[in-house]
């Protein structure tokens, strides 16, 4: 196994343990709904946006402990946006995390309301945590999270991408949709971290930037992957684009140069790493991996 892939279980671990305390037990009542909630947190996702919160914080010279509700609340939010994602109104996909999706083992009700409860639930962790140590450096974090979750940023990304379904779209609009969709947690998950860090202004800019460049990359590869990989590596169905009726970076530009975008982007993204130091190696080499990635 390479050092990364040691380094990432590591945190997965981490994560996934600080995750059991923020998430509330199946025991209460009523207990479907924190089944169901459970069912898709604890799915084996690879918590690459609570690693960046928390990479980040200590990058930027902060306490790792003082981002985990954050790092929390945002593996929930991008959870919860999953499930909604797979609905039969949205995507309507049946595998997600390498099992079956929310609604078809809850139903569609049950799956809406796990959906909104991760989400009511990472707010309130955040909120918590926010009254515990009320300053500028844990206000600013809720705030960049709730931004890049809501109307600013995923939400609205998410709006366009469906707007757009079974419509052609040209470079400019695919671009609002991944930055937003996509690349907006990303750069919140950045910047939440280097601001609970205490970095400056100029560098949680800098952390914000490398977080929209990787954000994009990410998804052209997802885009190409969804062509290129298989069920079995991805844990979710291929093809699901085209399945409806979106167009992605590879039906503007084709594989090739899809990647070669990709490159630039992830290149550049490094290149801010490598100015920031060696603090910043760990978030360098998942840059590379993320954004280079084969499956
Ligand atoms: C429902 C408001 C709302 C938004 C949904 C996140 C999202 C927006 C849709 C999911 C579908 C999709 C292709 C999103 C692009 C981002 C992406 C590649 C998500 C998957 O992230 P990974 O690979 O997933 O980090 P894991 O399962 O590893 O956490």
């Amino acid at each position: 196994m390479t050092e990364l892939k040691e380094q990432m279980n590591q945190w997965i671990a981490y994560i996934e343990a600080k995750l059991e305390d923020f998430i509330p037990k199946q025991e209460q009542f009523p207990p479907i709904i924190f089944e169901a909630m459970r069912y898709s947190l604890f799915a084996g996702g690879k918590r690459l946006r609570p690693m960046m919160v928390l990479a980040a914080c200590e990058a930027v010279g902060g306490d790792r402990e003082e981002g985990v509700p954050f790092a929390c609340a945002m593996e929930m939010i991008h959870t919860y946006s999953l499930i909604h994602d797979d609905l039969p109104a949205m995507d309507n996909d049946d595998y997600r995390r390498g099992r079956l999706t929310n609604h078809k083992v809850f139903g569609e009700d049950m799956a809406i309301l796990a959906g909104d409860g991760l989400l009511h639930n990472a707010m309130e962790i955040m909120a918590d945590a926010c009254c515990l140590n009320p300053c500028q450096k844990t206000t600013g974090a809720m705030q960049a999270i709730a931004h890049g979750a809501g109307i600013h940023g995923m939400l609205v990304g998410q709006v366009v991408d469906v707007f757009y379904e079974g419509k052609t779209l040209d470079g400019k609009t695919l671009d609002f949709i991944h930055i937003n969709k996509t690349a907006a947690m990303i750069c919140a998950a950045l910047k939440a971290g280097a601001i609970l860090g205490g970095a400056t202004e100029t560098v949680i800019g800098k952390f914000a930037l490398a977080g929209e460049k990787i954000g994009v990359a990410f998804q052209i590869l997802d885009d190409i992957l969804d062509v290129t990989s298989t069920m079995e590596e991805l844990g979710k169905p291929i093809h699901s684009d085209e399945k409806n009726e979106k167009k992605t970076y590879v039906d503007l530009y084709g594989i090739e140069k899809s990647r070669e975008i990709a490159c630039k982007l992830s290149d550049e993204a490094m290149a801010i790493w490598l100015e920031l130091g060696e603090s910043c190696d760990f978030l360098r080499d998942l840059t590379e991996y993320l954004t280079k990635r084969t499956y």
